[in-house]
C-alpha cells in the first residue's frame, strides 16, 4: 500500500514538473481525473563530466609461492675460458707398492756369430817330447793261397783266422797298452765263445787299463738276484753294475795273470783301496771260486786276513739266493740278500744292501769300516805285466 502510494506521488511529481512548474511539489490528496495522454519523449541527456580519480587501494597480502617448474633443457657447451695461472708445485707422493716379479720374457733370437779373434803372438818353443814306447807286434798276416783248393787247406785258413780274431780282441788293459791316451768309459770287446761284451774301462786309476766288473754308487740296481743273473751280468755300465761271472772268468783266462784293485768310499767322503797282485775266478764247474793273494793298500785285507778264518772269503765258491755254496748250515746269500763268495759268512761283502746303515747285510769291508755300510765300491782287474 505504501509502495503504491510512493510510486504514485513520484509520477505525479514528474507530470507536474513537465506541464507546469507551478504545481505543488507536495503530494496532496487530489481527486483523480481522467488519465492524460503520455508526453513526448525528451531529448537524450548529455553525459556528465568524468569524476575525480579515486585513491589507490591498499597493498594486498603476498601471494602463495608457485609450484616448481619443469626441468629446463640442457644448455649448449660454453666457450673455453681463459687459461688459469700456474699452480704451486704439489707435495711428493708416497712410494708405490713394489710389484711382483714378472714372468721371464720369450727367448731371444740367436745372435750373429762374432768376428774371428786376432791371431795371438807365437808362443815359446815347446820342450822335446819323450821317446814313445815300442809298439806291439803287428797282427800275423794271412797265409798265402794254397795251390790246391782242398778241404784241408780251407781248414788251415780257418784256424789262422781264429788266431787273428783272438789277437784283435782284448780287455781294457790290452786297449790301454795299445792306446795309452784313451779316456775312461765304455768299450765293446769280443772273443771266442762270448761274442761282443760291453765293459767299462778305468784308464786313470793307478796307471789305468782296469776292466771294471763290479760297482755300487747309488743303489739304483737290485743286487739280491738269482744265479743266472750273477752268471751273465746285470746293471748299468756307468752306474751300479755286475759284469757277470762267466765273462769275468773268461777275461781273466784271456790275460793269463791278473791283478785286482778294489776302491771304496764311506758316507763321510773318505776313500780307501785294497789291491791284490794276483786274482783268479774259476769256471762254472768250480762255482766260480775266488783266489786272491799279494795284498797292498789302505783299506786292509778283509778277504784273506779278516781276523777270523771262518769269515775269510778267499777260496770260496760263489753263492746266490737260489744256490747255497757256502760253508755253513745256513744260507748266507739268502739271509744277507746278495750274491757273493761266502764262507760263514764274510768280513767283506760288496754286493750287500745299499744305503747308509750298519750290519752284515750291508756293503761292508771290516778291516776299514767294520759293519758300517759304504757309499761306493768298484772292483776291477787288469793283466799283470811280469
Ligand atoms: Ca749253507
Amino acid at each position: 500500500m505504501e509502495i503504491d502510494l510512493l510510486f504514485f506521488c513520484l509520477l505525479s511529481y514528474y507530470a507536474t514538473d513537465v506541464s507546469s512548474q507551478t504545481s505543488s511539489t507536495g503530494c496532496d490528496k487530489h481527486i483523480v481525473g481522467p488519465q492524460g495522454l503520455p508526453g513526448p519523449v525528451g531529448a537524450q541527456g548529455v553525459p556528465g563530466p568524468v569524476g575525480p580519480q579515486g585513491l589507490p587501494g591498499t597493498i594486498g597480502p603476498p601471494g602463495s609461492p608457485g609450484s616448481a617448474g619443469r626441468e629446463g633443457l640442457t644448455g649448449e657447451r660454453g666457450l673455453l675460458g681463459p687459461r688459469g695461472l700456474k699452480g704451486d708445485k704439489g707435495d711428493r707422493g708416497n712410494a708405490g707398492v713394489q710389484g711382483k716379479t714378472g714372468k721371464a720374457g720369450p727367448k731371444g733370437d740367436k745372435g750373429n756369430r762374432g768376428f774371428s779373434g786376432l791371431t795371438g803372438p807365437v808362443g815359446p818353443k815347446g820342450q822335446h817330447g819323450h821317446k814313445g814306447q815300442k809298439g806291439e807286434r803287428g797282427i800275423q798276416g794271412l797265409p798265402g793261397v794254397m795251390p790246391s783248393n782242398t778241404i784241408e787247406s780251407l781248414q788251415n785258413q780257418l784256424q789262422d783266422l781264429q788266431k787273428i780274431v783272438r789277437s784283435i780282441f782284448c780287455d781294457c788293459s790290452c786297449l790301454h797298452k795299445r792306446s795309452p791316451y784313451l779316456s775312461s768309459g765304455s768299450f765293446t770287446i769280443a772273443f771266442e765263445g762270448l761274442g761282443l761284451i760291453p765293459v767299462y774301462c778305468d784308464m786313470e786309476t793307478d796307471g789305468g787299463g782296469w776292466t771294471v766288473f763290479q760297482r755300487r754308487k747309488d743303489g739304483s740296481v737290485d743286487f739280491n738276484r738269482e744265479w743266472n743273473d750273477y752268471e751273465r751280468g746285470f746293471g748299468n755300465l756307468i752306474g751300479d753294475y755286475w759284469l757277470g761271472l762267466a765273462p769275468l772268468h773268461q777275461l781273466l783266462q784271456l790275460n793269463g795273470a791278473n791283478e785286482l784293485r778294489i776302491d771304496l768310499k764311506d758316507y763321510s767322503g773318505n776313500s780307501a783301496y785294497a789291491k791284490y797282485s794276483s786274482v783268479n775266478v774259476g769256471d762254472s764247474t768250480s762255482k766260480y771260486r775266488l783266489s786272491v793273494s799279494g795284498y797292498s793298500g789302505t783299506a786292509g785285507d778283509a778277504i784273506t786276513e779278516s781276523g777270523l778264518s771262518a769269515r775269510n772269503v778267499n777260496g770260496m765258491k760263489f753263492s746266490t739266493k737260489d744256490q747255497d755254496n757256502d760253508r755253513t748250515g745256513n744260507h748266507c746269500a739268502a739271509l744277507l740278500k746278495g750274491g757273493w763268495w761266502f764262507n760263514a759268512c764274510h768280513r767283506a761283502f760288496l754286493n750287500g744292501l745299499y744305503g747308509n746303515g750298519s750290519g752284515a747285510n750291508r756293503i761292508t769291508w771290516h778291516t776299514w769300516r767294520k759293519t758300517s755300510s759304504l757309499s761306493f765300491s768298484e772292483m776291477k782287474f787288469r793283466k799283470r805285466h811280469e
